[in-house]
């Protein structure tokens, strides 16, 4: 019967330049540089090898290697001999190493994480960080064996059709082997087992069982798992020697998502409302261990989400095991994002023919996300569409039983040709972050689903990044405080339950992330849209706002703990629980008792060090709150920002200024030039995303509505002097 072992143990690391390092997998090179900021992660070609002696094989056996993630492309010989090629860093594959085997054998994997326009992704917000990050294995089967190589395929496919009315399941099971003979299936629950025995013809056998009275993988409620067996026999299944035996779980089911009503599991609506995650940890890169797998879920489940989008690439089996086991809803994809490559074509299909075949049995997962805002930085082009379809048409093939999605950047018109590629869309909506008004998201989504009642739609990405050193009484968008993430979050939950239509939301992200090519908000090399830090140590406050919607274990939590001292006389004390009540005390005595839902607010009268307690039944949550003469300084994230550019200065209304929209601006020919004129120089500054998007229908649409004086505060970057020499312009332009 087949063996596995752990392969990870002994190896020697060589980065070119650099002394060799012993090393236990899984390792990436990039764990600290790849998170400190700069852009300046080292990507190139690295090796790994190892010396082992012959392992003990009997005639009959044959040894395989197993790789579960290495990033972004290897190439793997054994004593001299290429074995394996690989062109992906999320997906599994093996390869046989029997051939070549001596009596001392040496191993050497060549991984290259450089930059090429071949292999996804090349372009995105986060770290590629490099290496053989995740756990190698060795596996020694019989000469007659379940397939092994396809794919990196688990050998056996499990497709349960469910019956809600009969409360039976139809159970197709299959599997490959590269032997005649016969396979045992069984499934097995918590009624028995059942068990068909089929031939094995030119390597292929199905069994199909009923379940009667099945119990359903029911979400949060009731992720209830059967295991499905298929056992190989070199006869008719009478044998008395099996020759390899493999297993999955999987789970009955059933989902759908309708246009207007959102996602049903199992007959029921079943909204889905929950985070995104990157596989990713402060000082450990992406070779996380089941540990932090672990800890992550646990996280997941305090917050009381019911669906995780597995952002951007094929995750660790070990975390879609957790997400079957918990009751998560997954989203899963392949790094096809952002910017479309014409030589990167084959590579989208590999890359999801192997997500489709390795993940097929989960049964948490509910879709197959064909790509991620590929319209940033690519014009969507007769090429960029026949790729879709072609990826569309494969998820289709492999797995009919599952609707494929895409996540839309905001600037994609909502009439295009794209969307309706994929089965069900989604948008990556930014607005009251990056630019534009929070009322936007509302705006968007209602415009879309007027224009398109009968498509479905999600919201795939929203956030706002918050450091929780930065802190503020009148928070602003930009200003990377916790307090405005909570302002943020607050608008977009209500934003969402006001839409029951939208089949998924996932709040970008669940945790700060590397992104080495970010340095902002105080904390280079990372996006700060987590509700969690990237360490996993420190709940933001937003993390309550939403566990106060969606958890059941009750709690309070009060926001602005960091934010100890406080300038104001009379100072906002705000509290989230999923309570009805709660209480207030100020230094040991009752302020003011509250009835509501998620957000409790106090207005309290502050004038030295006081200590504040929230209250509801048996719970509470205590701070220190201190009045201050003047705004504590470390709180403010960047000082030299200029609040307003108006206040010291005269302003004639009757004139245009930066107060007034872009879309009044463009009315007149004066002032459209002068604004032609600044756009210009911006889109120099801002490369190809900016570029890209110029003659986007959208985008101008949106920036219509914004005074130019937001636009220019959320470029960031424009100096005061600019600032006021464009507002003197268009002051010497008299309005008609
Ligand atoms: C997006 C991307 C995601 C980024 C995010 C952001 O739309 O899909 O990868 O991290 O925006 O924070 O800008």
């Amino acid at each position: 019967m087949r063996k596995t072992s752990l392969f990870n143990d002994g190896w020697i690391f060589e980065k070119p330049g650099f002394l060799a390092e012993a090393v236990t997998l899984p390792h990436t090179w990039n764990a600290k540089d790849g998170q400190d900021g700069g852009n300046d992660y080292w990507r190139g070609t690295a090796g790994y090898k190892k010396t082992f002696a012959r392992p003990a094989l009997s005639a009959d056996e044959r040894l395989f290697i197993e790789f579960k993630g290495v990033a972004m492309e290897a190439r793997v010989c054994l004593n001299g001999t290429e074995i394996a090629y690989h062109a992906g860093g999320y997906s599994a594959f093996r390869a046989e190493m029997t051939p070549y085997l001596q009596e001392e054998n040496l191993i050497e994997v060549s991984v290259d994480n450089s930059n090429n326009d071949r292999i996804y992704p090349q372009k995105a917000d986060f770290t590629f960080y490099g290496g053989i990050y995740r756990d190698v294995s060795l596996i020694t089967v019989k000469q007659a064996h379940f397939e092994l190589v396809k794919d990196g395929t688990p050998g056996l496919k499990v497709t349960p059709v469910v019956d809600l009315e009969k409360k039976c399941a139809e159970v197709t099971v299959e599997a490959w082997a590269n032997a005649g003979g016969s396979i045992v299936f069984e499934i097995e629950g918590e009624a028995g087992i059942l068990r068909e025995t089929a031939a094995l013809q030119d390597g292929y056998a199905k069994a199909v069982f009923t379940i009667e009275n099945v119990r359903l993988w029911d979400g949060l409620a009731d992720p209830y798992l059967y295991t499905a067996r298929a056992v190989l026999y070199a006869g008719n299944g009478a044998d008395k020697e099996a020759l390899d035996e493999i297993c999955t779980r999987f789970g009955c089911r059933v989902f759908c998502a309708d246009p207007e009503k959102g996602f049903f599991l199992n007959g029921r609506p079943y909204p889905l409302r929950g985070v995104s995650r990157h596989q990713d940890r402060y000082g450990i890169g992406n070779a996380l261990g089941m540990k932090e797998h672990c800890e992550d879920m646990q996280i997941v489940r305090e917050l009381g989400a019911n669906t995780l989008r597995l952002a951007h690439y094929q995750h660790a089996q070990e975390f879609y095991d957790l997400c079957d086991e918990n009751g998560i809803v997954v989203w899963a994809e392949i790094p096809f994002i952002t910017m479309f490559m014409q030589n990167g074509r084959q590579n989208t299909l590999t890359q999801m023919k192997e997500l489709v075949t390795q993940c097929y049995n989960h049964p948490s997962i509910a879709c197959w996300g064909l790509s991620n805002e590929i319209s940033a930085a690519s014009v969507v082009d007769e090429t960029v569409l026949e790729n879709h379809r072609e990826l569309n048409e494969l998820c289709h093939r492999l797995d009919p039983t599952r609707p494929t999605v895409m996540a839309h950047a905001f600037m994609l018109e909502i009439e295009s040709p794209l969307i309706p590629i994929a089965d069900m869309a989604s948008y990556n909506l930014y607005f009251g972050w990056y630019l534009g008004e929070l009322s936007q998201n509302e705006e968007f989504f209602d415009e879309y689903h007027a224009k398109y009642p009968d498509r479905v739609i999600g919201f795939s990405e929203y956030g706002a990044d918050a450091n929780p050193a930065f802190h503020s009484k009148d928070p602003q968008r930009g200003d990377y405080t916790e307090e405005y993430q909570c302002l943020y979050h607050e608008h977009m939950l209500k934003l969402i339950d006001e839409r029951p239509y939208l089949w998924a939301t996932h709040v970008w992200n669940l945790f700060d992330f590397a992104a080495d090519g970010r340095d902002e908000g105080g904390k280079n090399g990372q996006n700060q849209k987590g509700l969690v830090t990237m360490d996993r140590k420190l709940k933001k406050d937003a993390f309550y706002l939403y566990k106060a919607a969606w958890s059941k274990e009750p709690f309070v939590h009060l926001c602005g703990s960091r934010r100890v001292d406080r300038e104001e006389e009379v100072t906002e004390i705000k509290v989230y629980s999923n309570q009805q009540k709660v209480a207030l005390y100020v230094d040991g005595k009752l302020f003011e008792e509250k009835e509501g839902e998620r957000i409790f607010s106090f207005m309290v009268p502050i004038s030295g060090k006081h200590e504040v307690k929230a209250v509801s039944g048996g719970l509470s949550d205590t701070m220190t709150v201190v009045k201050t003469e003047k705004p504590n300084e470390d709180y403010i994230f960047n000082k030299t920002i200029v609040v307003n550019w108006f206040d010291k200065e005269d302003y004639k209304p009757e004139y245009y200024s930066i107060k007034d929209t872009m879309g009044e601006l463009q009315q007149h020919p004066e002032t459209a030039a002068i604004l032609e004129g600044m756009m210009a120089k911006m889109r120099a500054s801002r490369g190809d995303v900016a570029e890209a998007s110029v003659n986007n229908a959208n985008l101008q649409k949106m920036m219509a509505r914004m005074t130019l004086e937001s636009l220019l505060k959320q470029a960031g970057s424009v100096p005061e002097e600019a600032v006021r020499a464009l507002n003197g312009a268009l002051q010497r332009i008299k309005k008609s």
